[in-house]
């Protein structure tokens, strides 16, 4: 039972939930092979409000062998890149046409705004899709002038053939659901690779309304098999089988060395986009009236859990006072509440793991000398509510200062001299996201090329595009989503060699 909800929930959304939830294997909706399904919270009650089939290992082998008789002999191989392109686009057009119903779905599920989750997640997932369609006729080789140095008296026509890199494997979390399935999805698709994903165990219902459309929009069956279960099981059995030629994560970089080590049993390819401590720098010509919002959002934007948030805020001495009672100010605005109260503004945590790791966090702060300008802690006693947070006093060694809350809490810390600041902003294993606040174009342009990080965002925040790659240096993984970088993660490149 859902309370305290003002939107109403869609009478899609309640059918759907009401249901215990199979899984998708070979085109076919089906029940675990152990009969097993585990329960789905709703962040925002802490009440069980649906049941999904529990996969695990034997599951995981079942879909496997879908997928790799899909890769090999069914239909998929032979249907035209242009045929793909299309069933991804008809796939992109299903979604934006049930936009509402996974607005609601994410909001249940995740905790999140349903507004938001329209305007954010559906739209992003949508346009990957369709970004994604575009490429499935662009995928291509090169053909190569070669000197033939082994057999000089040969002369040679070579060329490269760009191939999908077969069965894939992809675990995805709960902070954005359909939008990081979406990521997924699109790409391994439109190379023309075959796919089983694993949701998140706290967020699994978008991911399998979706394979709904998937089947939908034509896509044969056993291209994609969604397994809903378990990290240590499901996710394990993943990351670890022998037929699976690749494996894509998203989630913590602790679990993504463990993928890693998994994944070495058949050096299975591997990308990952893990954690972050993003550092956010604002520097004292910036436009104050721009950066204080922008800083608060880069922060607050579902609730803090978000890879790339910008935790780590560095202001120029001078001007921090100013920015930091701004963000406070930004921070006492926000409205907690259910995802489906249209007055709130932030919702819940995920779940009550994520609470409690969040309140820990604040503890090791205080108690290492950190001060909160705003807010108390939890919020509420039902839900997962805790309220959004502006630390100051803090030391760069402390662990609030060096590891990834995911929770809506910054550290603010001040800086002298503009030259100090980049091994500041540096001085972490993470490498996702940075963010640079001045209106001096030099010293912004020269800033974004020392900061070690995959994407720097210049008096903007959190600015998500399918056209543009995103992924982590240094332990925020491996590999690019999104742009045409990401077809790199599904496709191998073939010489072809012809002694003429
Ligand atoms: O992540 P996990 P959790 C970070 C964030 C958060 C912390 C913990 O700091 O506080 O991770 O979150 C699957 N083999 N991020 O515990 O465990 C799991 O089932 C195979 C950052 O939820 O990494 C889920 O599908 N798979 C992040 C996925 O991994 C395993 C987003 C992510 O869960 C597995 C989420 C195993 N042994 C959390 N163990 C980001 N980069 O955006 C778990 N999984």
């Amino acid at each position: 039972a859902v309370s305290n909800t003002e939107i109403k929930i869609v009478p899609e959304v309640s059918s759907f939930i009401t249901q215990p939830r199979p899984m998708l294997i070979d085109g076919k909706w089906v029940q675990a092979a152990s009969g097993k399904t585990f329960p789905v919270y709703n962040p925002a009650t802490g009440e069980v409000m649906a049941h999904v089939a529990e996969g695990d290992k034997e599951d995981i082998e079942r879909a496997v062998k879908a997928a790799r008789k899909a890769f090999e002999s069914g239909p998929w191989r032979n249907i035209s890149p242009s045929e793909r392109g299309r069933m991804v686009w008809k796939l992109a057009d299903l979604l934006e046409a049930h936009a509402d119903e996974f607005a609601q779905l994410e909001a249940l599920d995740n905790g999140k705004s349903v507004k938001v989750a329209k305007a954010a997640d559906v739209a992003l997932a949508v346009d990957i899709f369709r970004y994604m369609a575009g490429w499935a006729t662009k995928i291509e080789g090169n053909t190569i002038p070669i000197s033939g140095v082994t057999a000089p008296r040969s002369t040679f026509f070579a060329y490269t053939l760009r191939e999908p890199i077969g069965v894939v494997g992809q675990i995805i979390p709960w902070n954005f659901p359909l939008l990081m399935a979406a990521w997924k999805l699109a790409p391994a698709l439109s190379a023309g690779c075959t796919i089983v994903l694993k949701p998140a165990e706290q967020t699994p219902l978008s991911a399998l309304r979706l394979g709904e459309l998937i089947l939908e929009a034509g896509i044969p069956e056993g291209v994609v098999n969604i397994v809903p279960g378990y990290g240590e099981t499901a996710g394990a059995a993943l990351a670890a089988h022998p037929d699976v030629d690749k494996i894509a994560f998203t989630g913590s970089t602790e679990v993504g060395k463990i993928i890693v080590k998994a994944a070495a049993g058949n050096l299975k390819k591997v990308s990952l986009e893990l954690g972050g401590k993003s550092p956010n720098i604002v520097f004292k010509d910036a436009n104050l009236k721009q950066t204080i919002p922008g800083a608060a959002f880069a922060i607050f934007f579902n609730h803090g859990q978000c890879c790339n948030a910008g935790s780590r805020l560095y202001i120029e001495q001078g001007v921090f006072d100013e920015v930091v009672e701004g963000v406070a100010e930004e921070a006492q605005k926000i409205k907690l509440g259910s995802g489906f109260d249209p007055t709130a503004t932030m919702g819940p945590l995920v779940s009550d793991e994520q609470l409690n790791r969040v309140c820990g966090y604040l503890e090791s702060g205080f108690s290492q000398g950190a001060r909160a300008l705003t807010g108390g802690k939890r919020f509420g006693e039902k839900g997962y509510f805790v309220e959004p947070k502006v630390l100051v006093d803090a030391k760069q060694d402390m662990k609030v200062v060096q590891e990834e809350i995911f929770g809506p809490v910054v550290v603010a810390i001040p800086f002298k001299d503009p030259n100090e600041i980049m091994p500041l902003a540096n001085d972490t294993t993470y490498g996702l996201a940075a963010g640079i606040w001045t209106n001096d174009i030099s010293k912004a342009h020269r800033f974004a090329a020392r900061l070690r990080a995959g994407t720097v965002w210049i008096n903007s925040y959190s600015v998500f595009d399918a056209a543009l790659p995103f992924g982590g240096y240094k332990q925020s993984g491996w590999g690019r989503e999104m742009g045409h970088e990401v077809l790199e993660n599904y496709t191998e490149v073939k010489s072809v060699c012809i002694g003429l």
